[in-house]
């Protein structure tokens, strides 16, 4: 018997985040775009001048993206052409960024899959 890497452990958990809470509007959120299946709204530690983080409603399991199973791709789907609508509405004409953190070393901190979107300023590359 192996104990699980901690990776494994957070990813492994499907206890309810504080993204349920904004979901059920327990606690507030700027939401800036909504429909059955996601939820868009401002990330409370913006790293650019716009920065959303956009979520499924319904987490399913996917604590993180290394857990998607087949039958996820239509969120995931769903998900990222969301970003691309809600980059058109924040008039992010000149280019933007999509990021999907995963695990302790993907700097994952929230264990309910979600994507980064985040424009207003020029990125650099490599990603810290
Ligand atoms: P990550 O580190 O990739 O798991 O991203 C989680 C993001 O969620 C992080 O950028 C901060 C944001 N966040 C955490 N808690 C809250 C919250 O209560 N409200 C809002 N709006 N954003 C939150």
């Amino acid at each position: 018997f192996a104990m699980a890497s901690e990776k494994d452990a957070a990813l492994a958990s499907d206890s309810p985040t504080i993204f349920d809470k904004i979901i059920n509007k327990e606690i507030p959120a700027n939401v800036v775009y909504e429909d059955d299946k996601v939820l868009a709204f401002r990330d409370i530690a913006p790293q650019a001048p716009t920065h959303i983080v956009l979520i499924p409603k319904v987490k399913d399991g996917l604590t993180g993206l290394s857990k998607a199973e087949e039958r996820h791709c239509e969120i995931l789907g769903h998900l990222l052409y969301t970003a691309k609508v809600v980059a058109k509405q924040e008039g992010l004409e000149e280019g933007f960024r999509v990021v999907i953190n995963d695990g302790p070393s993907g700097c994952q901190s929230v264990y309910h899959i979600h994507v980064h979107l985040l424009g207003g300023r020029q990125m650099s590359w490599p990603p810290g």
